[in-house]
């Protein structure tokens, strides 16, 4: 194991309300600059080790589904890859995530990595938020490149205020998930954003019910990208409704009992620090 002195990602961001305005009214926000450059190159080695182990030998891009053409997924790095734990546990980020939810503390749903690799595939139209058995809708993830990002990827599209329309019923993560929320979108002439081409350690937050989905990557280089989830502090878990939800509650939330609060060995609270 290399022995590296990794940045401590503990200093205050000091954050614009109008994101925090913007999280509430649309969904979604940008926040610039959150991790410099040099702590996003430094972590960058760490955070591939982790995606290299999870995906040793990925596939050929042909012979996948859509989802899988999306990027590769490597999830709660923290746990196995403990050199990623300055970056996923930083108080920095969970500040901010506790900011923009408007609540006190914060919890650790999981991380995970998402690098959309040279050729890979559209992020199809889909919500988070109906994988996770948690009773709260103060729920947001963080999506920070780790290299500057070339315009031809960019960063996430939005659906603006979709986060108030709750489980929209679209599924889980695929083409059908695409298709139905493009058909709801053409009818409801509803508005979209994306923040453009951001620079290693800008980042964007969007809540669990936000609609979003991700171009393709028609560039020669692999997308780099960390992602952390976050729950306000006090939610319960709940009965889960699908196999995705009993997945999610034996992996991130310890088999809990639903009706509980969500405190298992997975979930450290990040905010406030203890
Ligand atoms: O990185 C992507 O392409 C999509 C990411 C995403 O859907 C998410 O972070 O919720």
């Amino acid at each position: 194991m290399r022995a590296v002195a990794l940045p401590i990602l503990d200093a205050t961001h000091d954050l614009d309300p109008a994101a925090i305005e913007s999280v509430r009214e649309r969904g979604h926000c940008v926040v610039r600059g959150l991790a410099t450059a040099e702590e996003c190159a430094s972590y960058l080695p760490e955070i591939q080790d982790g995606v290299d182990r999870w995906h040793p030998e990925p596939s050929p891009l042909a012979d996948r589904d859509t989802y899988g053409k999306a990027f590769l997924q490597a999830m709660a790095l923290r746990s196995v890859h403990k050199q990623t734990r300055g970056f996923v546990d930083s108080p920095r980020f969970a500040g901010v995530a506790a900011e923009l939810l408007g609540v006190e503390g914060v919890r650790l749903y999981h991380d995970q990595a998402l690098f959309k690799e040279a050729g890979g595939g559209r992020t199809p139209w889909h919500q988070d938020q109906n994988y996770w058995p948690l009773d709260t809708d103060d729920i947001v993830t963080m999506w920070m490149p780790l290299v500057d990002l070339d315009p031809a990827v960019g960063s996430m599209t939005f659906l603006d205020a979709s986060h108030l329309d709750g489980d929209v019923g679209a599924g889980e993560i695929s083409d059908s998930s695409d298709a139905a929320i493009e058909r709801s979108i053409a009818v409801g002439n509803r508005s979209t954003t994306t923040h453009g081409a951001l620079a290693a350690g800008d980042a964007t937050f969007h809540k669990g019910w936000t609609i979003h989905s991700a171009g393709p990557n028609p560039t020669d280089a692999t997308r780099p990208v960390m992602t952390i989830i976050w729950f306000a502090d006090g939610a319960r878990i709940t009965e889960p409704n699908s196999p995705q939800q009993e997945f999610d509650l034996a992996t991130w939330l310890d088999n809990g009992t639903p009706g509980t609060v969500a405190a298992g060995r997975r979930n450290p609270r990040l905010w406030p620090p203890s």
